[in-house]
């Protein structure tokens, strides 16, 4: 709780802050009376509006289209391309999660560079970084005042390192924009941690007067004596506990000694519930309201919301006017991953609707950290995952993961700037440069010529009263594009298109080519990438439906600059992969690891990769160049013959989600369970494999639909040769991070020969009551060396 006084010296609270202070006060001026006027006033343009049960269909949809971005999100949608870095003690662990007990001896880079991190962002097209200053293990990777369990306590630099400030340095020097990530969660300073005994996370301390900047000498004695401010910046007064205090004096060290942040990033994801500890956001909030009134706070809190998967994908139809059911400053900022989150439909009685655009982050490995048996995703896979966040009214948010040296790897820097390349080279030519800009509506002041001048803030607007309207390109000579890019005028006009199709004109007709995505809304950019390229040289979008005059502040054409990358299949149950593209071009592959040539196989008939490898392949165009790359990496045996012997559970042998989905090769179908707990034993699947194999490991795929409900994240994994005497393999395990990040989790551990094994599901995520899952397998050991 904030005291209710002012911070100790502020001066010049900028438009945004009184804004974002003033929210319920704008929210009461929204409220309608209860007998409907018969003239309403006139909904003016507002940062909140709220939806009142007496409201019309249309002034519902009014309202919803005057719902305008705060200034600090105007500036962050416009960053488009963003980046994050995860490093620290999970790096050097290989692990994605860690566990507090961690020494901050282990944290030793020998090579960190920051510059080379920055460096890579930014040839790739980036603008901004967020920084991992401080994840769930809670090391702090700046020497703070507030613990020892820092850099400094590590023998990096012989503990003078600090990663904020040589990053902050690098961002600056290159002109990136700064961001930063701070765990809320906190395992070091969990009060069970054995390895910190009076812990603060969870220590039920009383809520106390503290002044922030706390004295770190009094900061258990008495937190109200405060230490000089950091020059420029004035002190403020909280009651908050004791985690509370020193997350607030953590945000004040980063958020007052590394120049502007223009990202802070409050992640949900917490390791360990068992320990309660409430986090006292409205005093996070007004800190880095007064001391960075520029940044947005995202993920949990008001100014960017998560995408809702880890995947690199956002939704087709996605609303950045999302209807919030309780009023900001009331609003808790949960998950939000349901499929339509803004659409009409949900725009009822009560709620308040309110700019919240989305930020689709993925890592580049699948995982966060870094670790030698990780890849990282294919330049194909992050081009489609470019389309599928920046094309889709969302900012792209990619994780890069410095190895143990503290250098970002070749094979991502490789991936990265390949797919920079791509969209570079995509984007340098609008072939809608010279085209007429016609519309058969246009408000007087908006014409169509300003949805093609490069400005954002000038905008094509269809006349007074029309939601659906036709606006043409005519360009110069015919052209073959396939990618249509357009932006609505957000900052002015609120997002409002509903609906489109976009047409090209054939000579004598009007058609509409397949694109990959439907065609809803726009929003802040909308890519939209055709399945095959059409050359004309008339295109016309169709406005359709919109909540109120459409607007178009940017529309281009362009070509992809190389044709899209082959699709590899799944893995069939007898191991074989099938490869296919929608221009029938030859398609040519590598089984090796290496990339594929001109000279490579063509691919003609299925592929055997019964013990799992990678497949390379790529288009060949008539003129002899390589598409995009594809890469798919299978990993584990084929499921060939195998049999469920056992399945204990109380669902045993029900048809609804069978046992055999789990080897079934389809990623899609899945075995499901009741969860059990406390005594009672735990689900298991006994599998026969048919023969002995000689395996070092096992893969458990969960769920791949982004729903949770059966996803396991504590294991046994045993093995037998005879299916009666059983050896522990894995005695316990978790799967770090499988509630955001629900991909295939690879556990090794030494060589045995096993024709049986059993996977037994300990524990679910959010204990909701199921197990289950949608493939196992057993990775087969490594060539002995020695043999
Ligand atoms: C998740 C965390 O648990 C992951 O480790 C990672 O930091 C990701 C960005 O957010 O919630």
């Amino acid at each position: 709780m904030k005291i209710p006084t002012s911070p100790v010296a502020w001066t010049g609270i900028p438009p945004l802050v009184v804004c974002l202070l003033l929210l319920p006060a704008l929210a009461l001026a929204q409220t309608p009376a209860a007998t409907p006027d018969p003239k309403p006033a006139p909904i003016d343009y507002a940062t909140v509006q709220v939806v009142s049960a007496a409201d019309s269909s249309a002034v519902v949809a009014e309202k919803a289209a005057k719902v305008l971005p705060r200034a600090n999100q105007s500036a962050w949608m416009r960053l488009e391309r963003t980046f994050f870095l995860h490093f620290g003690p999970n790096t050097f662990r290989g692990v994605e999660w860690g566990n507090g007990r961690e020494e901050p001896a282990i944290f030793n880079p020998i090579a960190l560079d920051a510059n080379q991190w920055v460096t890579a962002m930014k040839n790739a097209g980036g603008t901004l970084l967020i920084l991992v200053a401080k994840h769930h293990d809670g090391l702090c990777l700046w020497p703070t005042r507030y613990t020892p369990h820092s850099v400094a306590s590590s023998p990096w630099l012989g503990g003078k390192g600090d990663e904020v400030r040589a990053v902050a340095d690098a961002a600056r020097a290159q002109g990136l924009k700064l961001g930063i990530y701070l765990s809320p969660a906190d395992l070091y300073q969990l009060r069970t941690n054995p390895k910190n005994p009076a812990g603060y996370y969870g220590n039920q301390s009383p809520k106390i007067r503290s002044t922030i900047p706390t004295d770190a000498a009094h900061f258990q004695s008495d937190p109200s004596r405060g230490r000089t401010p950091t020059p420029g910046f004035a002190g403020f007064t909280y009651e908050v506990d004791d985690y509370n205090r020193y997350f607030l004096n953590q945000l004040y060290e980063l958020l007052t000694e590394y120049g502007p942040i223009s990202v802070v990033w409050f992640d949900g994801a917490n390791p360990d519930p068992s320990v309660k500890q409430t986090y006292d956001y409205a005093a996070w909030y007004d800190l880095i309201r007064h001391l960075q009134p520029n940044a947005v706070i995202s993920v949990k809190g008001p100014d960017v919301r998560w995408v809702g998967n880890e995947g690199g994908v956002g939704r087709t139809t996605e609303w950045s006017v999302i209807p919030l059911s309780q009023p900001p400053d009331k609003f808790a900022w949960p998950d939000l991953q349901a499929k339509d989150l803004g659409g009409r439909a949900k725009l009822t009685p009560g709620s308040s609707l309110w700019w919240y655009p989305a930020e689709v982050n993925t890592p580049i490995l699948n995982g966060w950290f870094w670790s030698a048996d990780k890849r990282p995703k294919s330049a194909a896979t992050l081009v489609d995952y470019y389309y599928a966040s920046v094309g889709r009214n969302g900012n792209m948010l990619l994780n890069l993961s410095p190895d143990t040296r503290g250098l970002i790897p070749d094979n991502q820097l490789a991936a990265l700037s390949q797919m920079a390349q791509v969209v570079k080279d995509t984007f340098a030519q609008d072939l809608a440069a010279g085209a007429q800009f016609t519309a058969d509506s246009s408000n007087p002041a908006n014409s169509p010529a300003l949805a093609h001048d490069g400005d954002l803030d000038t905008w094509w607007e269809a006349a007074s009263g029309h939601t659906s309207a036709t606006f043409t390109l005519t360009l110069p000579r015919p052209a073959t594009f396939d990618v249509v890019s357009l932006q609505e005028a957000v900052d002015h006009r609120s997002q409002r298109i509903e609906s489109f199709v976009i047409e090209t004109w054939t000579g004598s007709a009007w058609t509409a080519p397949d694109t990959i995505d439907e065609q809803t809304t726009v929003g802040h950019k909308r890519l939209l990438r055709l399945t095959v390229p059409a050359t004309t040289d008339q295109v016309r979008i169709r406005i359709t439906g919109s909540r109120l005059e459409p607007t178009l502040a940017e529309v281009g054409l362009f070509k992809q600059s190389l044709p899209r990358a082959p699709v590899i299949s799944e893995r069939s149950r007898d191991g074989l992969m099938t490869l296919t593209h929608p221009h029938d071009l030859p398609i040519v592959y590598t089984l090796d690891g290496t990339a594929p040539t001109a000279q490579s196989p063509v691919y003609r008939s299925p592929i055997a990769l019964p013990l799992g490898g990678t497949v390379h392949a790529a288009v060949l165009t008539p003129d002899g160049r390589l598409g995009l790359v594809a890469i798919k990496t299978v990993v584990g045996l084929a499921p060939t013959g195998w049999k469920v012997v056992n399945e204990a559970g109380t669902n045993a042998g029900s048809t609804e989600f069978p046992a055999t989905n789990a080897i079934d090769a389809d990623a899609w179908t899945f075995w499901r369970e009741p969860a059990t707990t406390g005594q009672a034993p735990r689900p298991r699947l006994t599998i026969d494999m048919g023969s002995p194999r000689r395996i070092g490991g096992f893969a458990y795929l969960p769920r791949q639909d982004w729903v949770f409900i059966g996803v396991v994240d504590r294991y046994q994994f045993e093995t037998s040769l005879d299916g009666t005497h059983w050896t522990m393999q894995v005695a316990s395990g978790v799967f770090g991070n499988i509630r955001n990040n629900p991909m295939l989790q690879e556990i090794t551990f030494a060589p045995v020969e096993a024709r049986y094994f059993r996977f037994t599901a300990v524990h679910d995520v959010d204990d909701n009551g199921w197990v289950g899952a949608a493939e196992i397998t057993v990775l087969p050991a490594k060539p002995d060396p020695l043999r």
